[in-house]
């Protein structure tokens, strides 16, 4: 380097202190901030992105929008918020969704204390100061006392590492990184690879503006029609009129959703009684409808046999080909065990005669150059390539920024051998750092808001704990986080969830230790245990 190189580094620019640094704005920052703030916590925060709204800000492809009624994905923190935003559909789109992040963040004044645009490149906790160094891409270094990442479950995007990928000449983008600016399909020829939530989203929009639309599936997916359309005024009454016994409804369901708990295993009734309970539910447009109709859907293959039937037969009865449609019903994995879909003519898509399925478990995609898509039949020209291949879930957000706890240990270190956590919310060994919705909590398989709110909430009480007894580190004890990661992969054992490769496995990944990665005991249930926690004074923690 000669004497008047730049730095390799960024330089420190401010030094600033504060109670909490929070990562991320999307429902998991954004709330975190606002709470913290208002019991005069200090907050500085960060956001990768040019504005708020998180997943809501990325993943702007055709297509995107909830699968929870829009009435219940929506924070319950403030009644006067839920009283005054009325959403335009029964699942909101991302633009509306991500309008109501907007209005969340100017309601509350959230922005100021966040640095848009900027990434936490690393996390160190000083064990002599017992506060966290932060550090972004900006050269801010932030002290703070506390650590709060909400970094999302879905956002470390998983690339396909398919030969000659980087080699193709026309437009290609993951949906979770989408332009800002809309994406024309108009007389190009587009390809698809993926078929999860996102693909089976994005698969119709992009149909009806493609000139052709070639989709790479690998695995099908069993997804029902979601039957969109208005709100259902009931609903959006009652969740004003009657708001706290709502906000309690959802809070102690086993999903942070409203249903009935079902009672009966679907072996106990008639085949007709079943059948006509599907058929029902199919028509409900929910997604759990026909999952959560009997109680052991997804812990006896046989009572699960019985719902997948129902839907391959469903597939049959819409899609025209019977080629196609045989290769679009999902076998091999219990329905439900992949995180079920809901879709807007998905199915029907197929009988265009502009639209083709590639089955890749008959003719696996060998390469890709400039202009195609090469499976080992032949060669798929095309203009414009969508990649709807998922995201290096739960754990990938957070080790992207590897925080460094006490001895100098990395959490990849820590997580070598698949992640471990206690509650879903802290690690062992790094002191005040609050994972929201990490492995262990029940986020993704809930309604994720109705856990973020909880996660954020019970952090918050616990900053305060600390605060009003002149405390200032809280630390999961290594047996608490022992015995809650063999109560997260114990509780799923029960389950079919295991025996299906999914990302709800870490089994997406090349590499990943596979653990079951949310906690699948129910939002109710662990609320409960996480009141309980606190409740002893915050058993399994050291506090210093
Ligand atoms: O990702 P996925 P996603 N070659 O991992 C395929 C949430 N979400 O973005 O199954 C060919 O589910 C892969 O195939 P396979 C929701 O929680 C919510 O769709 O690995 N194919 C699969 O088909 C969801 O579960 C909403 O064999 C390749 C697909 O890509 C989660 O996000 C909407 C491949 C990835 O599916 C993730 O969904 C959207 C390769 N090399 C998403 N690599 C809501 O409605 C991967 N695939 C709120």
């Amino acid at each position: 380097m000669s004497p008047t190189s730049p730095p390799a580094s960024p330089p420190t620019t401010v030094e600033a202190t504060v109670d909490a640094a929070v990562v991320g704005a999307g429902f998991s920052g954004l709330y975190a901030v606002h709470r913290l703030h208002d019991l005069g916590l200090s907050v500085r925060a960060f956001e990768a992105g040019g504005g708020v709204g998180g997943t809501w800000y990325w993943n702007r492809y055709p297509g995107a929008r909830c699968d929870i009624e829009s009435v219940y994905y929506s924070y319950s923190f403030d009644r006067e918020l839920t009283a005054e935003w009325q959403w335009s559909e029964r699942y909101a789109a991302q633009p509306e969704i991500l309008r109501y992040l907007e209005h969340v963040a100017d309601r509350f004044d959230l922005r100021r204390h966040f640095t848009f645009d900027t990434r936490v490149t690393g996390a160190a906790f000083d064990e002599t100061t017992g506060r966290w160094r932060v550090e972004t891409d900006g050269g801010e270094v932030v002290s703070a006392r506390h650590l709060v990442l909400g970094v999302g479950l879905l956002s470390q995007r998983a690339l396909p590492d398919i030969e000659g990928i980087g080699d193709f000449a026309g437009e290609i983008h993951h949906t979770g990184a989408w332009p800002h600016q809309a994406v024309d399909f108009t007389g190009r020829r587009v390809g698809v690879i993926g078929t999860g939530s996102t693909g089976i989203q994005a698969i119709p929009l992009i149909a009806r503006q493609a000139e052709h639309l070639t989709v790479f599936q690998r695995t099908p997916n069993f997804s029902l029609p979601a039957r969109n359309g208005s709100p259902d005024p009931e609903k959006s009454r009652r969740r004003i009129d009657e708001f706290d016994a709502v906000t309690e409804q959802l809070r102690t369901s086993s999903y942070g959703i409203l249903l009935d708990p079902p009672t009966r295993s679907a072996l106990e009734v008639s085949a007709e009684e079943r059948r006509s309970t599907y058929e029902a539910r199919w028509a409900e447009g929910t997604l759990t409808g026909i999952l959560q109709a009997y109680n052991d859907m997804v812990r006896n293959q046989e009572a699960n046999d019985t719902a997948a039937d129902f839907i391959r037969e469903r597939i049959r009865e819409i899609v025209a080909d019977p080629q196609v449609a045989d290769d679009l019903c999902p076998r091999g994995y219990a329905y439900g065990t992949k995180r079920p879909c809901l879709d807007s003519g998905y199915y029907a898509t197929y009988n265009r005669d502009d639209v083709e399925l590639v089955n890749l478990r008959r003719t696996p995609i060998e390469r890709i150059t400039g202009d195609a898509v090469v499976t080992s039949d032949r060669e798929h020209p095309v203009d414009a390539l969508v990649l709807a291949t998922g995201y290096d879930a739960q754990t990938g957000p957070l080790l992207a920024l590897d925080p460094v706890g006490r001895g100098g240990r990395r959490l990849s270190a820590h997580w070598e051998q698949g992640a471990r956590s206690y509650l879903g919310l802290t690690v062992a060994g790094f002191p005040n750092l609050y994972t929201i919705c990490g492995p262990g909590s029940p986020s993704a398989l809930s309604n994720a808001v109705v856990s973020i709110e909880q996660h954020v909430e019970w952090t918050a009480d616990l900053i305060v704990h600390l605060a009003d007894r002149g405390l200032t580190t809280a630390e999961a004890t290594d047996v608490a986080e022992k015995e809650w990661s063999a109560h997260v992969q114990e509780v799923a054992s029960y389950t079919l969830y295991p025996q299906t490769d999914s990302w709800l496995m870490g089994a997406n990944i090349p590499g990943k230790p596979r653990v079951f990665l949310p906690y699948i005991g129910g939002v109710g249930a662990y609320r409960a245990h996480c009141d309980q926690v606190a409740a002893e004074g915050y058993a399994g923690f050291e506090l210093a």
